[in-house]
């Protein structure tokens, strides 16, 4: 069935923002830190501990991090693909999960003087057969990473419309595994002079302000995905994510306790974190080309190689309620859906992440394509949660 000529090839890679959880690490220093009194012992310590320099407690931990990383990834079948194209809002099935060991690993480490350290991260997944349940890997195969077969049942019957020429593929994983380069360059604090930094990006790819969104939304600041300064305060964190070519800012929700009894801060993914402009003023900067979208979702047009995708939270969690109303079959709920940042305060250490989004892409009707609402439709393609 080659009604359809070319795909859009897509690095759409986004969305996992795994981040680094220093368990160990956090044990230990978490009996340091009852023997109060000793403010300025401590303080030595944990420089010592935290800041990133080779052959420091941190470092190998922040160079290969030792914590299990999965990737989850659920697709949605659109189970009316004929009467969907005539016009009938899609029916989404939700279809996994889909599970990879994730690995990361430092490479090229360069420490400067300044106490920055520049490095690139290599990323790779691995197939977990246990954790996938029924699906197999060939079934994924043909979703996402068969660079020659559909990666979902609703884009062989839309032609790629007039204009988007470029690409003839679609594909999550395209290029990825492995990549050195893939998620760009980073020089980051170490935090050896003072904790205050540590952690923090200093710029990414090269620059300080990227191209992907006006300033000052193009910004590259907050941390570089793993490490926080420590004496977190009940407002925000932000990490630079080079998936969304963003500056993530997730919100204060609640204190915690994990199954230790470790207590800690949980931060969240909230309906502030892709504010538009009309909600949050200052975010029209996050506009593509002029098109503003609905609040709760974020453009990854200028990120990921002109493609009309959007970047929310699973099942649209925290995002304008008018979006579930455009498909059926989504249900949001905080505890399976939100992205969550567990942090110990006091060190500015992630305890659990569940970095969770969704990627929809937009379809609209155009000339010589049947897809008839005269509507702009958001068609959910997959989550990861
Ligand atoms: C997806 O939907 C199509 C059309 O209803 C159906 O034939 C197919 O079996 C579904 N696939 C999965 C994995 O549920
Ligand atoms: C630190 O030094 C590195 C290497 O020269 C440079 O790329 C970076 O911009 C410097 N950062 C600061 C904050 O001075
Ligand atoms: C990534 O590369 C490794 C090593 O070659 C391989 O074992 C793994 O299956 C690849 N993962 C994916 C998702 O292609
Ligand atoms: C990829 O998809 C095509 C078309 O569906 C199929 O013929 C081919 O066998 C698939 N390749 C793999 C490696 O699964
Ligand atoms: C980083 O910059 C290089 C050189 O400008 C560019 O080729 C590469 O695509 C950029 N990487 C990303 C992830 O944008
Ligand atoms: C965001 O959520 C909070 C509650 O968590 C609510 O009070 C507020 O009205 C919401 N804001 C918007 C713009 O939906
Ligand atoms: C922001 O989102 C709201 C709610 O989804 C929408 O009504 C409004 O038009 C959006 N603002 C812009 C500038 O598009
Ligand atoms: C890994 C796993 O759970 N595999 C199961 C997938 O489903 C078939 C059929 O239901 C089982 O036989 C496998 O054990």
């Amino acid at each position: 069935m080659d009604s359809a000529p070319k795909r859009i090839k897509k690095k759409l890679s986004c969305c996992e923002i795994t981040l680094i959880v220093l368990g160990s690490l956090s044990a230990v220093m978490g009996i340091v830190m009852v023997s109060g009194g000793y403010q300025a012992m401590f303080d030595a310590i944990m420089k010592s501990q935290m800041a990133v320099a080779e052959g420091s407690a941190s470092y190998d931990m922040w160079r290969v991090p030792p914590m299990p990383l999965y990737l989850q990834v659920y697709f949605f079948n659109i189970s009316n693909p004929d009467e969907f194209v005539k016009g009938a809002k899609p029916i989404l099935q939700e279809v996994g999960p889909f599970c990879y060991r994730e690995y990361h690993e430092k490479k090229e480490i360069v420490f400067h003087p300044n106490n920055t350290v520049t490095f690139f991260q290599q990323r790779w997944w691995i197939w977990d057969a246990e954790m996938s349940g029924n699906h197999t890997v060939d079934d994924i195969i043909d979703n996402v990473m068969n660079e020659t077969g559909p990666y979902h049942p609703i884009l062989p019957i839309l032609p790629i419309p007039p204009g988007i020429k470029d690409y003839d593929r679609f594909g999550w994983f395209y290029g990825r595994n492995l990549s050195l380069s893939y998620d760009g360059q980073f020089n980051m604090m170490t935090g050896e002079d003072t904790l205050d930094n540590l952690g923090a990006i200093d710029w990414w790819n090269k620059t300080r302000e990227t191209q992907f969104f006006d300033y000052p939304c193009n910004v590259v600041e907050g941390s570089a995905g793993e490490m926080w300064p420590p004496n977190l305060q009940k407002d925000f964190v932000q990490f630079y994510s080079s998936d969304l070519c963003m500056t993530m800012k997730l919100h204060y929700k609640e204190e915690i306790e994990d199954s230790h009894g470790i207590s800690g801060y949980r931060y969240w993914g909230s309906n502030l974190t892709f504010a538009n402009g009309s909600v949050v003023a200052g975010n029209e900067c996050y506009c593509v080309k002029g098109t503003c979208a609905p609040t709760g979702l974020l453009s990854g047009e200028s990120c990921r190689m002109g493609s009309p995708s959007y970047i929310s939270f699973p099942h649209f969690l925290n995002a304008d309620p008018y979006l579930l109303d455009t498909v059926e079959g989504l249900d949001p709920q905080e505890d399976k859906h939100a992205f969550v940042m567990d942090m110990i305060p006091e060190l500015g250490t992630p305890m659990w992440v569940a970095a969770r989004m969704q990627i929809n892409m937009l379809v609209r009707p155009y000339p010589g394509n049947a897809l008839g609402r005269g509507k702009i439709e958001l068609v959910v393609v997959f989550s990861l949660f």
